[in-house]
Parts: structure tokens; C-alpha cells; sequence
């Protein structure tokens, strides 16, 4: 299949982009470094280096002899898009090309503005795109479990069936994100349905938890494919983040009372997700919504295992609870239905103690280019 990636510079779109170029799929990345450059303006570079996209794809052909196509530009713009879609005429795109970071979007003014456009327009210009010129391509979109919040009943997939005053219709799960970021990805949610229930397009809109790992089948043949893995309080998911503070010698961060709880998934089963909905295609006129994650905890059961693995590996770890620079709930109900990628075949990789200490000796050998200045959080919404 022809298959687009828009972020394909990104934690989740470089590895994607490798793995399936793998599965023998016609690729192209997209992407125009935003978050690169972000990165770089708030002091949050990524653990490692990693090379541009165009070398990038150049050491992962000199690796495993598949080709990647590589497109430098902007989502936003429109004619970059037409332009690229009547080139490539994708079967498939699936769309990470968003400012994923929640600390980043409540910095300021300058900050939720680039995040509210970028990450709206960059969704209209993708429907836009497949509509006028792609008009069978399957969207593969990716939104987040943060979109639902943290409400006192059950989550369902996407959808509920409510019933009032005798009457029973099903609508989209009633969403209250806790960042501006979390509030793009429900607007985008529902400017998909719009264009769904309108046009006819074809979307699957994955509802994801927060993703952890370093490991794919591609990126274990040559450390420099290695994707961006930030541990910083901007980019940087708590998993990742209390890796490297476990290494560093740092107090894993818990913040607040630690009762926060999330639904988790390793960077492999992403991986997987993307390709399942992708080979499992919706009909025309469809918003399937799935939620992507397999293990549900709790911030202080994670700090609990990180320490537990640490200790185990000699490195002495301490947790230490600090303020919680978020508005969220500490202390809530949270059980979210996620069978439906389960059903389409979904097998996970669970954070077993041999997953972390696998993590743990990864971070180990970048010990040296850790700088703990980067670890604190810097943006407070609370
Ligand atoms: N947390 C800590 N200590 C830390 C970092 C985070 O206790 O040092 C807590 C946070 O307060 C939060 C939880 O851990 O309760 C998860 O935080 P996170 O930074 O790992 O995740 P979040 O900001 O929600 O965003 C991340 C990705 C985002 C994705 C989202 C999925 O950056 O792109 O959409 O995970 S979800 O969290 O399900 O909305």
C-alpha cells in the first residue's frame, strides 16, 4: 500500500514510518521539524542525537535496503498538501503531525495559539487532501486518551448510547481535556466526525495513553535509527522521564499525590495498533474510535516499578512526590473500555520487570549526555 506519515520525524512516526516500509508498504514521511524545533527554543532536546529525516532514511536504507520517501513542509500549508497528495496519491496516511506536548500548549499566548493552529489546521488540510484527491484513502489519525478526561463513570470507545426522557440516541463520549494540547485533539475529533458523517471519508481516530520504550524490531539493528526520546518536562511521558531520573540519580518526580492513573502502552504496541486499523479498513462514511492502550496505573505504581527494577540493577533509586505543576485529578475512578483493538488482534507487550530493566540499560548507555537541569517541570497550570 502507498502510506503517508505526517510527523514522520517523531517519537511515534520515525519508527512507523521504518516498520512498515518493512512490511514491504510504499512509504513517504512528512514533516517540518516543528517539534525539532520547539525542542530546541525550550531547552528540551531529546536524549540522544538523531540524525535530519533525510539522513535518517538514508543509514535505514543502508541498514535494510527498503526506501523511505522523504517530504520537508508543512501540514498547514495547503498547497503543500495538494502538491504532495497528487504526487504520492496515499492509500493510507496516518497523521501524527501535531505539537503533542501538553506542558507546551499552557506555556502562554504564543504557545496555545501555535498549538491550536497547527494542530487544527493540519487535520482540516489532511481532510481537505483526501477529499479532493485521495477520496478512498483510509485516515489513520492519532488522538489521545486525554481527550476523555478523568469522569466518575466507564469510558467507552468513542462512542456512548444515551437515553433521555424515553428517547435513546448514540453520540460521541462526552470529552473535558485537562490541557490545551488534549483540547486540539478533541476538536479534531470532532471536525473528523463532521467531515465523516458529511462526505463519506473513511477515519479511524485512536484514542492512545501515554507511550514508553525504545525498542522496535527496526530500530534494534542500528542504534543511530534510534527515535527522538525526550526526558525533559515538556516532551518527555512520565515512563520515559522516570527511566532516565532512575539512571541519573535523580528522585523519580512523582507529582502531587501520584493517584493519577493513565492507560500506558509500549512503543511496540503503537506500532502494531497503527498497522491493525490500517489492515482492518472502515467503510466509507465511518468514524471508528478506538482506545489504544493496554495497561492501566497509577503514577505511583509506575514510580513503584521503576524503583523496584532500578534497585534490583544496583542504582539506588528514591521516589520523591513533589507539587503538581498540572490541574488534574490526584485521586479518581477510571476504567476505560479498550477491547476493540484486542478484537482486531492487538497482542500486547506488557511492562513486565524485564521490559524495564531492558529500558533501564538502554538509558544507561547515554548516561553521559543526561542534564538533569532538564528534569524539574518549568510550566505550571495549576
Ligand atoms: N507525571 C508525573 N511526573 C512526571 C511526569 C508526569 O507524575 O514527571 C504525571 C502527569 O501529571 C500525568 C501523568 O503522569 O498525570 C501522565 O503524564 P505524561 O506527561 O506522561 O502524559 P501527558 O502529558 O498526558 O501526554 C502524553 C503525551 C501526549 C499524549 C498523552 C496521552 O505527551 O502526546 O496524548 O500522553 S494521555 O495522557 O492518555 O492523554
Amino acid at each position: 500500500m502507498r502510506v503517508m506519515i505526517l510527523g514522520g520525524d517523531g517519537y511515534l512516526g520515525w519508527p512507523t514510518a521504518m516498520h512498515f516500509a518493512a512490511q514491504g508498504h510504499d512509504v513517504m514521511v512528512v514533516d517540518n521539524y516543528l517539534r525539532r524545533n520547539i525542542a530546541r527554543e525550550t531547552c528540551s532536546e531529546a536524549l540522544m542525537p538523531n540524525p535530519n529525516l533525510v539522513e535518517r532514511v538514508r543509514l535505514f536504507e543502508s541498514v535494510s535496503g527498503y526506501k523511505i520517501r522523504v517530504e520537508i513542509g508543512d501540514c498547514c500549508d495547503f498547497r503543500f498538501m495538494e502538491r504532495i497528495f497528487t504526487d504520492f496519491v496515499p492509500e493510507a496516511v496516518i497523521h501524527y503531525a501535531e505539537q503533542p506536548s501538553a506542558p507546551y500548549s499552557m506555556i502562554g499566548y504564543g504557545e496555545a495559539q501555535l498549538t491550536l493552529h497547527n494542530n487544527l489546521s493540519a487535520t482540516f488540510n489532511l481532510i481537505w487532501a483526501v477529499m479532493q484527491y485521495s477520496s478512498d484513502c483510509q485516515i489513520i489519525k492519532i488522538g489521545t486518551m486525554g481527550e476523555y478526561g478523568t469522569p466518575n463513570i466507564d469510558i467507552e470507545e468513542g462512542w456512548i448510547e444515551i437515553e433521555h426522557k424515553g428517547r435513546r440516541d448514540k453520540f460521541l463520549y462526552p470529552r473535558q481535556a485537562g490541557s490545551l494540547y488534549h483540547t486540539t485533539k478533541v476538536l479534531d475529533t470532532d471536525l473528523l466526525w463532521f467531515y465523516v458523517r458529511t462526505y463519506g471519508i473513511r477515519v479511524t481516530d485512536l484514542m492512545q495513553g501515554p507511550v514508553y520504550g525504545l525498542s522496535t524490531p527496526e530500530v534494534d539493528q542500528d542504534q543511530r535509527l534510534l527515535p527522538n526520546f525526550h526526558y525533559d518536562d515538556i516532551f518527555g511521558t512520565v515512563v520515559n522521564r522516570f527511566l532516565v531520573q532512575a539512571v541519573a540519580g535523580v528522585p523519580l518526580t512523582v507529582y502531587g499525590k501520584g493517584g493519577q492513573v493513565r492507560g500506558y502502552l509500549n512503543l511496540k504496541d503503537t506500532l502494531q495498533c497503527v498497522e491493525l486499523a490500517m489492515n482492518n479498513p472502515v467503510e466509507s462514511g465511518q468514524l471508528r474510535i478506538l482506545n489504544q492502550f493496554t495497561e492501566t496505573f497509577s503514577v505511583n505504581q509506575l514510580a513503584e516499578k521503576v524503583q523496584h527494577v532500578g534497585n534490583q540493577m544496583r542504582l539506588n533509586v528514591q521516589v520523591k512526590a513533589i507539587d503538581n505543576p498540572r490541574k488534574e485529578k490526584e485521586d479518581h475512578y477510571y476504567n476505560p473500555n479498550h477491547s476493540g483493538l484486542l478484537e482486531l488482534g492487538l497482542k500486547p507487550h506488557p511492562m513486565t520487570d524485564n521490559v524495564i530493566a531492558q529500558m533501564l540499560k538502554q538509558v544507561m548507555c547515554y548516561k553521559e549526555h543526561i542534564d538533569i537541569r532538564k528534569i524539574m517541570p518549568r510550566v505550571k497550570w495549576n
